[in-house]
């Protein structure tokens, strides 16, 4: 039955839009190391009627009435992820990570209070202090950077936070491709006194499963979204450790005010479910199974592209993504020729950046999307030679150095590849082997 049979009633222009994307989803592999799959519980869940209902406040204290499910499912999810992550307390009400982040500032900090995070041009976020993002604007924001070899550079994390005494310190990432080392940081954090908040939304999922050193025994605040290794819904949440808890008995407290009333208003209580769901979910043998295939893949794959001489960041990784060095600004050229391919990837800086932000000169690619199309370490051989074929062939495009014609030679480059016979082939091959790992609805 079509599983849209309504909207395409309805309304076909939506309906259309959404059969071409499910069409890209199937034909094409998602390489890009935040997306992922969820289940059709899942999706249930978030297209339930729970939509409707208007939730503002928590459980039991709520500013409208007819909330007596909702809080029974709210209780639910908490318990849940409490569980699962070992904590002793969970917001689950943001409504992604951004937010999330932006309500452990409010929680720990006041406007003007000295914040550190990691450079988003070394992998840090823009919600941990970057110049764009409002975090830098509200605080006074210092940002630390990688090593030349692209890990944690404690030492100087260190000398900062003796200089800067800052009063919250981020962990975490969207371009790091080793293990954390949350306890050193937690160290350097007790030094100066300041909070550290770990935000896992890249790793909840390895953290779940066994496949990632978890960080709650050593920070005070842990922060992820919830759509990405941990495969549930879009969505965030906030947890206080008991670490946390020691250091301010209200800080459970402070973060639930954080996120409502200061910032959000009704919960999206649909979305509350479907990450109860995926909890459930998480909370399984075989997802353990899952997040540690995810890391084996990243692992097989990163060594199919150092097999063909592929220059990897830090040359290798520990968790579910890696960097490709793709040469100055040329991240945007490997990207187009792998959507060229059906290899669906994302450019991204790479430490110590010699180009910009806007034509980097990386490419993040990550496991979880292909792993849990039940892909393993044969197919990641293959998919590193589909990489390392495309990236030869369009070894000699580089990027031209006068900046204003650079968006249309782009343009250009996706009208050519597009055209390229030698990529065609490839793009055979990758279709046949989506064909041979549909994407699955159950997962068990
Ligand atoms: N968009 C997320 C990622 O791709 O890592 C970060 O917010």
């Amino acid at each position: 039955m079509d599983r849209y049979l309504n909207v395409k009633k309805q309304d076909k222009e939506i309906y259309q839009k959404i059969i071409a994307e499910k069409n890209r989803q199937e034909e094409g592999l998602e390489l890009i190391p935040s997306e992922n799959i969820v289940s059709q519980a899942v999706l249930e869940a978030m297209g339930s009627i729970l939509t409707n209902k208007y939730s503002e406040g928590y459980p039991h204290a709520r500013y409208y009435g007819g909330n007596e499910v909702i809080d029974e499912i709210e209780d639910m999810v908490r318990e849940r992820a409490k569980k699962l992550f070992k904590v002793p307390f969970v917001n689950v009400q943001p409504y992604s990570g951004s937010p999330a982040n932006l309500a452990v500032y409010l929680a720990t900090c006041n406007p003007g209070d000295t914040v550190m995070g990691l450079l988003l041009t070394d992998g840090g976020h823009l919600t941990h202090g970057w110049k764009a993002s409002a975090t830098s604007m509200f605080y006074k924001s210092v940002q630390y950077g990688l090593k030349p070899d692209g890990y944690m550079d404690l030492k100087e994390i260190a000398r900062l936070a003796r200089e800067h005494k800052p009063k919250l310190i981020w962990v975490g990432a969207t371009a790091y491709v080793r293990e954390f080392p949350f306890k050193e940081l937690g160290a350097i954090a007790d030094e100066v006194g300041a909070y550290l908040a770990a935000d896992i939304a890249h790793i909840a999922g390895l953290v779940v499963a066994g496949a990632h050193v978890s960080p709650v025994p050593y920070v005070h605040v842990v922060t992820t979204t919830t759509h990405k290794t941990l495969r549930g819904p879009r969505g965030g949440m906030i947890m206080v450790t008991t670490k946390g808890l020691a250091k301010d008995a209200e800080l459970g407290a402070k973060v639930d005010r954080a996120i409502f009333p200061n910032l959000q208003g009704g919960p999206h209580d649909h979305t509350t479910a479907a990450i109860g769901v995926a909890l459930k979910e998480a909370a399984t043998p075989a997802f353990r199974t899952y997040g540690k295939q995810i890391v084996k893949n990243a692992k097989a794959l990163a060594k199919a592209l150092m097999d063909r001489s592929v220059n990897l960041v830090t040359n290798g990784t520990d968790n579910h993504m890696m960097l490709m060095k793709c040469g100055t600004g040329r991240g945007a050229i490997v990207e187009i020729a792998l959507d060229a391919i059906g290899l669906t990837t994302n450019k991204n800086t790479i430490p110590n950046e010699p180009s910009s932000p806007f034509y980097p000169s990386g490419i993040r690619l990550g496991t979880p999307s292909i792993t849990t199309r039940r892909m393993k370490e044969k197919e990641m051989k293959l998919i590193g030679n589909y990489i390392a074929d495309a990236m030869e062939m369009v070894k000699d495009v580089d990027l031209p150095a006068e900046k204003g014609v650079r968006k249309a030679f782009l343009a250009e480059c996706r009208k050519d590849f597009a055209k390229n016979k030698e990529l065609a082939k490839i793009r055979k091959e990758v279709m046949a082997l989506c064909k041979k790992f549909p994407i699955p609805t159950v997962f068990k």
